[in-house]
């Protein structure tokens, strides 16, 4: 706390009033489904994003610094605030926090005419699947929702984040937001949406988790893999809800409950009723019974547009047999039992065998590193979007130091980087969700 609040009345020439702590996520299973609308099992993080504030009545003025220099500094007045999605910047994120908050406050008629001064502290690696992004959504949220007296109770922040983070150009889900909020220290959560809620899941106790970070970056907003990602599984579920005559369904979820069948059942028509060969864009269009200029306006994300080929088939399989996973480690967690650790563990090698060849959303570098963790624990899996980030290693707890020694010497010494190994490498156990403090 001290260096914040050091770095702060630099910036600024007095002190914060209060610091707002974000924490990030590891997703212990359930990847690329919460935009599905199925339920994932993540839990909250020690790294966290921190945020000293100050409320500044006499002004309009959001000023945000950073104590890490390579972010810059931004400035801007909140009467007038617009994210312009192609730059890529960090306060992109803060901002859609604040966008979210002004948005509703402006619903409720509250006044909105103060500023705030910012100082972000951050340590949560970022771009590597350990949701530094919502952090900063979520802080940017929770200090507006405080200085504009919006009253929002954590849920609701929750959601409201899930929604604006798309402001930055990503359509993700909401898990990273929902954990960021509700977390408690002890427990994973698994959460579920539409309603949002989660559930206090109790993690095996003789076992331990381990984040390994690959050292590839992957942002997110700055590449379209994602979104891809996001349109190849809303093609899919139109096709399939277009031959069932359900009419234009989008969520694969929605389908599901729309058809009245299991999630064996929808992978089994996943695998009949679509092909394995990429769709293009005309081929979709034509099923679809509409003009490209019609999907790239209704289906297409305006970073995807320019695409023409989607692989549906292989999209909605990993997504239908992830969330079957997802229910299966929630159960075996509920009810410990001799064999459970070797269960638990082999959902998430198969949730990253599912992630790796279906959803094709691992890397080479990433791939590596699992290989190498995966004879020595009960399960690993990549975490988090992919593309590179961390994986996480569910390991018995007398192998830790073994596994660090190993993977130090045969993963991270061969990078030929000067890394601290205990931010590369770290063991986990669930924290609790955000919070204010204040230092009145
Ligand atoms: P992830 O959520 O997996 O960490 P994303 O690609 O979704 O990765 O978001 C990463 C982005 O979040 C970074 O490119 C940066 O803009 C922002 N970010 C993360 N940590 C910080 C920080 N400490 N200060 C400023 N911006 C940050
Ligand atoms: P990360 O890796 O934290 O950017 C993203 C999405 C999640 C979820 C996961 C994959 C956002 C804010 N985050 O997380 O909703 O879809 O990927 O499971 O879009
Ligand atoms: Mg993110």
């Amino acid at each position: 706390m001290h260096h914040i609040t050091n770095k702060f009345i630099e910036e600024f020439n007095h002190r914060p009033d209060f610091i707002c702590k974000v924490p990030g996520r590891v997703n212990l299973i359930g990847e690329h489904i919460d935009y599905c609308g199925y339920s994932v099992l993540p839990m909250a993080i020690e790294q966290s994003i921190h945020a000293a504030f100050r409320h500044i009545p006499e002004s309009s003025l959001l000023s945000l610094r950073n104590t890490a220099s390579e972010y810059g500094n931004f400035e801007l007045d909140l009467t007038k605030i617009v994210i312009d999605k192609t730059t890529f910047h960090w306060s992109n994120y803060f901002l859609s926090g604040v966008l979210g908050v002004i948005n509703m406050a402006k619903e409720r008629n509250l006044n909105i005419n103060s500023g705030v001064e910012v100082c972000i502290l951050g340590d949560i690696p970022p771009s590597a699947g350990l949701s530094s992004s919502s952090a900063l959504v979520c802080a940017g949220a929770m200090i507006m929702n405080h200085i504009y007296e919006v009253g929002l109770v954590k849920t609701e922040l929750a959601g409201l984040c899930a929604t604006s983070e798309k402001f930055v150009g990503t359509e993700g889900g909401g898990m990273d937001q929902a954990i960021a909020m509700m977390a408690e220290r002890g427990y994973a959560k698994l959460i579920e949406f539409n309603p949002l809620r989660t559930t206090d899941v109790l993690l095996p106790d003789c076992a331990v988790f381990m984040v390994l970070n690959s050292m590839i970056i992957a942002n997110k907003a700055a590449f379209e893999s994602f979104n891809v990602r996001v349109v190849e599984g809303r093609i899919g579920t139109l096709v399939l809800s277009q031959k069932y005559g359900k009419g234009s369904i989008r969520k694969p979820s929605d389908l599901q409950k729309g058809l009245g069948k299991s999630l064996d059942e929808m992978r089994r028509l996943t695998k009949e009723d679509l092909h394995e060969e990429p769709y293009s864009k005309k081929e979709v269009c034509s099923i679809l019974g509409i003009t490209e200029e019609e999907l790239e306006e209704s289906v297409l994300t305006s970073n995807t547009k320019h695409i023409q080929s989607f692989k549906c088939k292989q999209r909605l399989l990993h997504v239908f047999s992830e969330a079957a996973r997802v229910e299966e480690f929630k159960k075996t967690c509920d009810n410990p039992q001799q064999a459970s650790l070797a269960t638990l563990g082999k959902l998430m090698n198969e949730s990253h065998a599912s992630c790796r060849d279906l959803y094709e959303c691992s890397h080479p570098e990433l791939d590596k590193l699992v290989n190498l963790v995966a004879p020595m624990a009960y399960g690993v899996r990549l975490t988090g979007a992919g593309w590179g980030g961390c994986a996480v290693a569910m390991i018995p707890a007398e192998k830790v130091e073994e596994v660090q020694e190993y993977v130090w010497k045969n993963y991270y010494q061969k990078l030929e980087k000067n890394f601290a190994r205990s931010q590369v490498m770290f063991v986990t156990s669930p924290g609790p969700g955000a919070t204010l403090f204040s230092l009145e």
